[in-house]
């Protein structure tokens, strides 16, 4: 089975940008060790601090922020660093040319079910003779990305991948510590009988969305003349992951719950990498007004709105928006 390293340099990805990955990848494995301890090393639960978003960090938020954070500023192939556990973005290396923003855990919650969670990643080139410290390196729209990731820690330990050519899936050979590539070119089915989104909002959601989601509800006696299953990981990495495996909808809209908080995804280490994940594999990535890598970012916790997945069902919700 061919490993990580050679596939990539097959596709002519610079050597800096595969060290960088293979140091991303070097904290995942650790942060894999570390969940599947669980409970036996005593990182379940929360901490009683709040990140700058307002949420409760869990314990294993703090540590898998701290081993990626370490990591890649040692490693000195970073510039600079954002992460959701970080108020503001840490300078690296102000030599280096790449600029990482990552969520270390999503779905932490899911950490004290046992149930998945993973880390996202999304890499860029920072702008010539840019400061390190500056964080206005990070305002670039996500169709800058030349790279992105998540590994996904389940049964397996899976990476998903894309530099821009194709989205691929590698596996962790735990016995050796090495990824290795277990599909290429992963393609998201056009179309699916299967969507994902918290339902307990309903009520707080646009009339577009309520309108679409009322019409998959109705199944076979309604509109769409076909019934359809709904699923919910609560942790995007596994609802994407889901999704980039046998199609579907993911979303996570716009809703009223919160006035200060009308979106809850992430940008820059969520929807970004996500939606270059999604459309390497041939599916899209809207906010259900624009595609989600065109958008110029203006802060790096900004929040969006998140449709994605299979091609022809992502555009049948859009068509509810326009
Ligand atoms: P964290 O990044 O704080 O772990 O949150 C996970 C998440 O942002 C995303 O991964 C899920 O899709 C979503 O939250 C789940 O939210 P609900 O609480 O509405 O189920």
């Amino acid at each position: 089975m061919r490993r990580l390293p050679p596939v990539l340099l097959e596709d002519g990805c610079p050597r800096e940008l595969i060290s960088l990955i293979r140091t991303i990848l070097a904290a995942c494995k650790e942060i894999s060790f570390r969940v599947g301890q669980g409970a036996l090393s005593g990182v379940l639960g929360s901490t009683l601090d709040e990140n700058i978003q307002g949420e409760t960090q869990k314990k294993l938020d703090v540590l898998t922020n701290q081993l990626l954070k370490d990591i890649l500023l040692e490693s000195g192939y970073v510039k600079a660093i954002a992460s959701e556990e970080e108020d503001y973005t840490v300078a690296g290396n102000p030599d280096a040319s790449y600029i990482v923003a990552f969520d270390p855990l999503d779905g932490s919650s899911n950490t004290d079910i046992n149930s998945l969670v993973g880390t996202i990643f999304s890499i860029m080139r920072a702008p010539e003779n840019s400061d390190a410290a500056d964080e206005r390196i990070f305002m670039q729209p996500g169709k800058n990305q030349v790279a992105a990731g998540y590994v996904l820690y389940g049964p397996s330990t899976v990476l998903a991948l894309t530099t821009g050519k194709g989205t691929r899936f590698f596996t962790l050979d735990k016995t050796h510590g090495t990824f290795l590539l277990t599909e290429d070119f992963a393609k998201v089915p056009e179309e699916t009988s299967e969507f994902a989104i918290n339902a307990s909002n309903q009520r707080h959601w646009q009339p577009a969305m309520q309108n679409y989601i009322n019409d998959l509800l109705a199944g076979e006696t309604g509109p769409r003349a076909r019934n359809f299953n709904m699923r919910w990981i609560a942790a995007m990495v596994g609802d994407v992951h889901r999704v980039l495996c046998r199609g579907g909808l993911f979303t996570y809209p716009t809703d009223t719950k919160d006035p200060n908080k009308p979106n809850k995804l992430r940008l820059l280490y969520e929807a970004n990498p996500m939606a270059m994940l999604i459309e390497q594999a041939g599916g899209i990535a809207s906010t259900g007004t624009e595609r989600i890598m065109d958008i110029q970012p203006d802060a790096i916790h900004q929040r969006v709105a998140v449709i994605l997945g299979s091609k022809n069902e992502v555009e049948t919700c859009l068509n509810y928006h326009k």
